[in-house]
């Protein structure tokens, strides 16, 4: 079966003010479904065009090497973005609580500074990439991948991830990255991301 692009579980207008519809819209119905179409089309006729995505992700070398870079790219972006859309939500920015909350005050001081360090890695990340929590196999821990690199490849477990890509806010903050990152935390569903760190541990 191929891949497709999963429905959102909120409206595109949902997210408003801090991610507005029309970039929503844009970026899951034209930038999530490109991806789609593409990993479709690089993997049709192949013996991986029926694996779970996260296996094909595991085993790039094993593929046929002009399949490759596609299939990095955009399963790469197949997995980032169904991440992304599981993670935001309307009722977003509560604080986590539980173990998750516990482990984000003995790793980083607080969730404040946590936020600094996702923000700073979005930040410093040049051109296009996402900026992460990851459970690296032993604790939490933050970091930048390009592109559509996933975490995964380097075996570590995403448990948030922020899209710094420029289709994923120029509409409304332009240049400002710092400025959508910030207000990106308006939006996180803490209890998504706290289930993602329950089963990865
Ligand atoms: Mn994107």
């Amino acid at each position: 079966m191929a891949y497709t692009v999963p429905d959102l579980s909120y409206a595109f207008d949902a997210l408003e003010p801090h991610i507005d519809a029309r970039t929503m819209e844009i970026h899951h119905d034209k930038h999530h479904a490109a991806y789609v179409a593409n990993l479709n089309a690089a993997l049709e006729g192949t013996e991986w065009m029926d694996a779970p995505i996260a296996e094909v992700l595991a085993n790039l070398d094993a593929l046929p090497e002009d399949k490759r870079m596609a299939a990095r790219n955009n399963g790469g972006g197949h997995v980032n973005h169904t991440l992304f859309w599981e993670i935001m939500g309307p009722d977003g920015g509560r604080p986590p609580s539980g173990a998750l909350s516990e482990a984000i005050r003995s790793t980083f001081g607080s969730l404040d500074e946590l936020k600094a360090a996702v923000n700073d890695a979005g930040v410093k990340r040049f051109g296009s990439g996402w900026t992460w929590l990851v459970w690296d196999g032993t604790g939490l821990a933050v970091k930048s991948t390009p592109n559509q690199d996933t975490p995964a490849m380097d075996g570590e477990t995403p448990l948030l991830g922020i899209d710094v890509w420029e289709h994923a806010y120029y509409l409304n903050y332009q240049n400002r990255r710092p400025d959508y990152l910030a207000a990106w935390w308006n939006v996180v569903n803490w209890d998504a991301v706290a289930a993602r760190y329950e089963a990865a541990r």
